[in-house]
């Protein structure tokens, strides 16, 4: 496949994973580039000194290119930035905020950036300020989420920027795949299917709970804070919202979501954990390799584009 983004990214798929925190480490990150996707290693949860391990072992098993995504909550965020120079990445994903600070180093290095933004007025900031696409993430994503929805948010953002545009929230296989391409995007970023990957290590009661998930089973907390979550509804969740309603600080609340997120991944914990999904976990009905679901994938949006074509 041809886009501007597999051009740009040196890749064979215009499939991005998604930096899942605490989740996308190298075994799943080096999975997804070896499938000719771009996999991405989550800094989300992690030191500066433990990317860079990461990087290095993602190094030891692809010559495929791969991202770091840095959440810009993280307090490592400043070191983890430098590591990125220090390591040769050759592309950094951002979160939850805005990567201005780091800009000017990071394209000094040659690195490329792709901020995720889930406005058009902050893509066209990023545009302005050097970044090479954006990733433009609707509320059906899992974890920390903006308003607007994919399909509403993508064409508006195309619309904005010359940069490509990468769709991400709610696409789980070809048929979302395609759509996104119809909206304009050049690739997509898929987070949710990837989680139930054989590749990735989360805790088997966390693939569990995303394979049994139907449509109506992720719920979003934390609006109250300014940093809405989506995740799937348990009673870890259903205490979330009760703190909210009786107005529990931020720091309280985000100490919850933070140290729940690492027991969903590691322990399973299906009471006390924060298992993050996104609105499609209803689709994502097996564990496969990750050659396998990007294959997959591509393979049903060509059919489909096919097919659909020959009934306009
Ligand atoms: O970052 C994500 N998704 C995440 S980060 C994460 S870890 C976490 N854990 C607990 C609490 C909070 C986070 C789990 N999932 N997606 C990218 C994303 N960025 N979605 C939305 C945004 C976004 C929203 C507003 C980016 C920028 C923005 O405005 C920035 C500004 O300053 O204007």
């Amino acid at each position: 496949m041809h886009t501007e983004v597999t051009k740009l990214l040196q890749i064979e798929y215009p499939i991005l994973q998604g930096g899942m925190a605490n989740i996308a480490e190298h075994n799943l990150v080096a999975a997804v580039s070896n499938a000719g996707g771009l996999g991405i290693i989550a800094a989300g949860g992690c030191g500066a000194e433990q990317v860079r391990e990461e990087i290095r072992k993602t190094k030891a098993l692809t010559d495929k290119p791969f991202g770091v995504n840095i959440m810009l909550l993280n307090p490592a965020a400043p070191d983890i930035a430098k590591v990125i120079v220090e390591e040769n990445v050759s592309v950094v994903t951002t979160g939850a905020g805005t990567p201005e600070p780091y800009m000017k180093e990071w394209l000094e290095a040659g690195v490329k950036v792709i901020p995720v933004v889930a406005s058009v007025a902050l893509a066209k900031r990023m545009e302005r300020c050097g970044a090479a696409a954006v990733i433009a993430e609707g509320c059906e994503s899992g974890g920390h989420i903006g308003e607007l929805t994919t399909m509403a948010l993508v064409p508006q953002v195309v619309d904005a920027v010359e940069i490509p545009v990468i769709a991400a929230g709610g696409i789980a296989d070809g048929r979302g795949f395609a759509a996104a391409m119809m909206l304009g995007a050049k690739a997509v970023q898929i987070g949710t299917r990837f989680l139930v990957a054989k590749e990735c290590i989360v805790h088997e009661n966390y693939k569990e709970l995303v394979l049994k998930a139907k449509d109506i089973d992720s719920v979003v907390t934390s609006r109250t804070t300014g940093h809405p979550v989506r995740t799937l509804r348990n009673a870890m969740t259903r205490e979330y919202i009760k703190m909210e309603k009786e107005g529990a600080t931020f720091e309280e609340l985000e100490h919850l979501t933070l140290g729940s997120l690492r027991k969903a991944v590691f322990e399973g914990d299906k009471k006390a954990g924060s298992f993050m999904a996104g609105q499609v976990a209803g689709l994502v009905s097996k564990e496969q390799t990750c050659q396998e679901i990007i294959q997959e994938i591509v393979k049903e949006a060509v059919d489909v584009v096919k097919d659909r074509t020959a009934q306009l």
